[in-house]
């Protein structure tokens, strides 16, 4: 019996936008669970990349010449779509990156002329390594203080703390929108608000968050949003920065080159104004475009609908997770999750699991997520990771509910 939610969505028709679903994996059907690393590619998005290197492949910003030009419209267009899926006051705010660990060393290699040994840096310790690492480097550099925001059993972030470790010498304050370890969908409302009290700049990695929810940054008053267009049915290799203006406008640039500046001489060189500051040399164009096709591709269907029929499958696969006596979920936070759920069976190794699955067409993770201080709290070596996508079912969840039950009497 299809769901209401499902039928919204008409999941049948959205799997036959994603030619990679029909394929084989060891002579059985691919079940795609590893979304939270890398979600699958449509057509539509395939057939855009195609389009620009078959029909206006060319170096944007530069040149008089047709394909030029149809290459530099098409690109600024794609950055409108970012600005508006996002709800940016203006296209400039939008910086085209590599993805969400270029766009955070962007920032945090900005703040080093900003920062001195008095003051504090506060991450939050449900972070992927890449929203805790520049940091690390940039207190190494400044002599700034990094302090990590706790978590708790349920894999929350630990808010009455927050307040004690805000405070006046607190410049940064850094968090993921959603935790890709257990799909905790973090308070950042909140935390933004708070910090703005004492004056800190809020730095919201949205990697995991926006393959679910689309945010506002101007709502929110977010001063850096960050996100990866892989994880949102994009090609890897193109991300972007929000930031506002003022903000961009007082950090230094990145990187130095090409399409940066304004004037170039031996005696003195001055930079070009947003976005182009930040995007040193030839971009990556095709990603680019591709990237707002993406959006418009997740946007067809509906945010709205796209996490009611997640939410469907994140609850039906926990149930049918806990058929299993020796599970383990990690993240049970009571507030609201994404559709990514992090486990172990006790007496088994997570890659022992992991790679029976595989054998049976199921891709799931294992591994510690690029996360270990979580996987450090919880004192296990890793997890099994399965994470949703709205182009998978139900049935799906039965297959990986039947291979992890053959992996269970295999291994134990
Ligand atoms: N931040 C979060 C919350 C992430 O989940 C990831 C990637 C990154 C940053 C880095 O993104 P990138 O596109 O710059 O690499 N997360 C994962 C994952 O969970 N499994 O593989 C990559």
């Amino acid at each position: 019996m299809k769901t209401e939610a499902a039928e919204r969505i008409n999941v049948e028709k959205i799997r036959e936008d994603f030619p990679i679903l029909k394929r084989k994996v060891n002579g059985k059907p691919l079940v795609y669970f590893d979304n939270a690393a890398t979600s699958q590619t449509p057509q539509q998005v395939i057939d855009c990349i195609v389009d620009y290197y078959q029909n206006y492949n060319a170096n944007i910003h530069r040149g008089v010449h047709a394909l030029s030009q149809e290459a530099t419209e098409a690109y600024e267009k794609a950055r409108i779509t970012v600005q508006k899926h996002f709800n940016a006051k203006e296209s400039k705010e939008i910086i085209f990156t590599s993805g969400t660990t270029h766009s955070i060393n962007l920032v945090a290699s900005g703040f080093e002329e900003f920062l001195s040994d008095s003051d504090e840096v506060l991450v939050s310790g449900l972070e992927h390594h890449s929203n805790i690492v520049p940091w690390q480097m940039l207190c190494e550099k400044t002599g700034a203080k990094l302090k990590v925001l706790p978590m708790t059993e349920q894999g929350d972030l630990n808010m009455s703390q927050f307040e004690v470790m805000l405070n006046e010498n607190t410049k940064l304050v850094m968090v993921n929108h959603v935790s890709n370890a257990l799909g905790t969908i973090n308070p950042i409302e909140e935390i933004i608000q708070k910090a703005h009290e004492v004056g800190a700049k809020v730095l919201v990695d949205g990697a995991q968050a926006t393959p679910h929810i689309k945010p506002d940054v101007q709502a929110l008053d977010v001063d850096f949003y960050t996100c990866s267009a892989h994880k949102i049915c994009g090609p890897t290799g193109i991300g972007m920065l929000y930031g506002k203006r003022d903000l961009l406008e007082a950090l230094p640039p990145y990187q130095g080159g090409g399409e940066m500046i304004d004037q170039v001489s031996f005696e003195k060189t001055t930079y070009a104004g947003l976005p182009n500051k930040f995007e040193a040399g030839t971009p990556n164009i095709c990603g680019g475009i591709a990237f707002g096709r993406a959006l418009d591709y997740m946007n067809n269907i509906g945010f709205e609908k796209i996490q009611a029929y997640e939410q469907e499958l994140l609850e039906y696969a926990t149930d049918r997770l806990n058929e299993f006596e020796n599970v383990i979920i990690y993240g049970t936070t009571t507030d609201k999750k994404t559709a990514v759920i992090s486990f172990n069976f006790e007496g088994l190794h997570p890659y022992d699991v992991g790679t029976l699955a595989d054998k049976m067409g199921i891709a799931l993770r294992t591994g510690h997520h690029c996360a270990q201080p979580i996987m450090d709290f919880f004192k296990i070596p890793g997890t099994i990771r399965a994470s949703f996508c709205f182009y998978n079912t139900k049935a799906e969840i039965d297959l990986m509910i039947e291979a992890l039950q053959k992996a269970n009497t295999m291994l134990l």
